[in-house]
């Protein structure tokens, strides 16, 4: 059985749960505790080396991470129903926007970190940030762990974050003037990539960029994936609601 290594809140493991979910693969849970650093436990770095969640484990043993590639083996190992376009354009389109998601939006750290993890790393001594930061491979990450202990994101910060999550619905906005999905006329694993950013948006971050009379077509597109079983079943749930069950 598939074993994946996850969170609820984690936006990365809940576009693969919403993959596994619209596949209708059943999966062994594995709860990572972020607060906790589980994900940068030796054990952990053996199944995933860049020490971030999600993780997919295959029926073989065999471990896969970065969401994005784990929701394109999944379409391609499971074909059933398909989560990508007929057409070899329609599928570079669909490539373009998880390539999007990940290069240009992948990045909610602003404004999820402050409601959990900067609460905890905040608390710890400068001899214990020093001793955490060595298990976190990429200096990437470090730096956000220092940001998140040290240093919060301020005002001006957040705004430029938020306004590269509204350029994104102007953009997807403009594409569904064509199209009934962001990479053609079917669902897709890219209209997946972004449905963890959108929930954030419509919960927290700009709701009233997701209105109809703001965003029409993303608004209906938002409504539609809802009400998907599969949203349901892969429990993207409020981000707030999961955070007080913590
Ligand atoms: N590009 C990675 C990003 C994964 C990622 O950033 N995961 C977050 C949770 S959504 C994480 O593990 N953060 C903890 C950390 O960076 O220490 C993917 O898409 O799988």
């Amino acid at each position: 059985m598939l074993v994946l290594h996850h969170a609820w809140r984690s936006s990365a493991s809940r576009r693969v749960r919403l993959c596994l979910a619209e596949k209708g693969l059943e999966f062994e849970s594995h709860l990572v505790d972020m607060m906790r650093m589980e994900h940068h436990s030796p054990e952990y770095l053996k199944i995933n080396p860049n020490g971030v969640i999600p993780t997919l484990i295959l029926d073989d043993g065999r471990s896969l991470y970065e969401s994005g590639t784990i929701c394109e083996y999944l379409d391609e190992a499971y074909a059933d129903p398909p989560l990508r376009p007929a057409d070899p354009y329609g599928r570079a389109v669909m490539r373009n926007w998880i390539r999007y998601a990940d290069e240009r939006i992948g990045n909610l750290i602003i404004f999820n970190w402050v409601h959990s993890l900067a609460k905890v790393a905040s608390t710890w001594s400068d001899a214990e940030l020093a001793d955490k930061l060595k298990q976190i491979p990429s200096k990437e990450r470090q730096e956000a762990w220092i940001r998140a202990a040290r240093k919060p994101y301020t005002e001006e910060e957040r705004a430029t974050a938020r306004g590269k999550l509204v350029a994104m619905l102007d953009k997807m906005e403009d594409t569904m003037r064509q199209t009934r999905w962001l990479a053609g006329d079917a669902y897709s694993i890219a209209d997946i990539a972004l449905v963890p950013f959108i929930k954030r948006i419509d919960e927290e971050i700009a709701p009233d960029e997701m209105t109809p009379a703001r965003h029409p077509r993303v608004a209906a597109w938002w409504a539609a994936i809802q009400s998907r079983p599969a949203f349901a079943t892969a429990r993207i749930e409020g981000f707030q609601d999961e955070l007080a069950k913590t």
